[in-house]
């Protein structure tokens, strides 16, 4: 990939797991208190260092309530990567999270698409670690082809997002060798 090169990501997960305040964190750098999102917010992000230094990402980050995860599609049609964000703290809606991903990765064309886990809220004295997360969302039964990794962050802080820049910027650039391979 270039150094002008850019990726479309679409940026998913139940309402309330952190989606825009990741979003604002990774465009200004600074915490920025989202107001519940209703359809989508779209913002492009130049990364400034790290493995992807010179890439310019846009995230689409999509209203996660249950009436707008049918239109999750619309979005990761376009996309280069799934990034998908969870609570690290909220066991019960775990389990959702899990049923809304498979339902998700049921779609053949999503499968194809480079998926990264954010734990989100890992600042929490409760919240789980990344392998519980890892287990909780059946990561390692996911269709063989399903390209994936998972990060733990706290968008408040904004630590882990480089890190969870670069793990998506490495999974594009795996997935993009793949297909060459085949
Ligand atoms: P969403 O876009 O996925 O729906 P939001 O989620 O970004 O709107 O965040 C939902 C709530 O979680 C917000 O709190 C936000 O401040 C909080 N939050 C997001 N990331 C973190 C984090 O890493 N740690 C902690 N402790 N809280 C976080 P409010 O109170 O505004 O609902
Ligand atoms: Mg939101």
């Amino acid at each position: 990939m270039g150094s002008s090169s850019s990726v479309q990501i679409s940026m998913l997960g139940l309402d309330s797991s952190g989606k825009t305040t990741i979003l604002y964190r990774m465009k200004f750098q600074q915490y920025t208190n989202a107001t519940p999102t209703i359809s989508y917010n779209c913002e492009t992000i130049k990364v400034k260092e790290g493995r992807a230094k010179g890439i310019t990402f846009k995230i689409w980050d999509v209203g996660g309530q249950d009436n707008k995860r049918p239109l999750w599609n619309q979005y990761t049609r376009s996309s280069d990567g799934i990034i998908f964000v969870v609570d690290s703290v909220d066991r019960e809606r775990l389990e959702e999270a899990k049923l809304e991903l498979i339902r998700l990765l049921k779609n053949a064309d999503n499968q194809r698409l480079p998926l990264l886990v954010i734990a989100n809220k890992q600042d929490l004295p409760n919240s789980l670690d990344l392998c519980e997360i890892e287990k909780l969302l059946g990561l390692r039964d996911l269709h063989p082809g399903q390209v994936w990794a998972i990060q733990g962050a706290c968008a408040i802080t904004g630590e882990g997002l480089p890190e969870a820049m670069d793990a998506m910027f490495d999974l594009i650039v795996k997935k993009k060798s793949l297909k060459k391979k085949k």
